[in-house]
């Protein structure tokens, strides 16, 4: 394939961030000679608006993606907008759901959307609160530990543990005991509930033995041949975060040291 063909994904050097569950994706569809990640600088994003319109990373740059018959080429940022163009990009392939289900494209997007609402309260946690052991035990009751996953008046009336629709509990609830979070096959939905889990478990150990069902779907995803090929094969970056915390138990990653 030609360089200019390999679709481009825009990110930082050296760390996942929210460039992974598009990677994640990338590597599922297109493999690993089908794209290419190309490094950016926060100041060179934050330079050019056109490119990076709110002045933010990841972007995708896909120049046979457009599709409607004469091609033309997908450029876009947000990441939930980039994981959708790219698990629907090939429908055949399933990961928006069965083919022209919309019925499973829309529960692969409430999918996402709660994978989201985790996801912004563990950016506060690492580059806002830094897992301060204080900020750590309030966010660990808020969104992983049980009793807060209730969802009754009474929970409603919990104040700053109040979970806000972000909680373990309730996805794991929603996946139940079934295989994959939508339908009979995998999803972006799997990808991004795989990397949510990773994300959190970096410095939240409690998550495996708290959300048992969810650790398990964990190591199904790990275990699909792309995912398992890919992270045998050192493309993924071996930090989690930009600012390198909250990637281990290690309690020199706290903040303050
Ligand atoms: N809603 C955006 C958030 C993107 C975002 O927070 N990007 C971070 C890196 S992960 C960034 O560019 N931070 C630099 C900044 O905001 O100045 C998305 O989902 O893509």
């Amino acid at each position: 394939m030609a360089t200019d063909a390999k679709i481009e994904l825009h990110y930082f050097a050296g760390f996942r961030g929210r460039a992974e569950v598009p990677r994640m994706l990338l590597e599922a569809t297109v493999g690993p000679d089908g794209y290419r990640d190309v490094h950016v600088s926060i100041k060179d994003a934050k330079a050019d608006r056109a490119g990076y319109p709110f002045a933010q990373l990841p972007r995708l740059v896909d120049r046979a993606g457009g599709g409607g018959g004469g091609g033309g080429v997908v450029d876009v940022c947000q990441t939930g907008a980039i994981v959708r163009h790219l698990a629907r990009r090939d429908p055949a392939l399933g990961w928006y759901g069965r083919p022209g289900s919309l019925a499973e494209a829309a529960r692969v997007d409430a999918w996402l959307e709660g994978c989201e609402a985790l996801r912004i309260a563990h950016f506060a946690l690492n580059y806002t609160d830094r897992w301060s052991d204080a900020a750590t035990e309030a966010a660990l009751t808020r969104h992983v530990r049980p009793a807060t996953a209730v969802g009754d008046l009474e929970t409603e009336q919990m104040g700053p543990s109040k979970p806000r629709g972000a909680h373990f509990g309730y996805l794991d609830a929603l996946l139940g005991d079934a295989t994959w979070c939508v339908g009979g096959s995998p999803t972006v939905a799997d990808l991004a509930l795989m990397e949510l889990f990773e994300v959190w478990s970096g410095a939240a150990p409690e998550l495996a033995a708290t959300w048992p069902r969810l650790a398990a779907h964990r190591d199904r995803v790990a275990a699909l041949p792309a995912m398992s090929a890919y992270l045998a094969s050192g493309r993924r970056p071996a930090r989690i975060n930009g600012n390198g915390l909250g990637e281990g138990p290690d309690p020199s990653q706290k903040a303050g040291d």
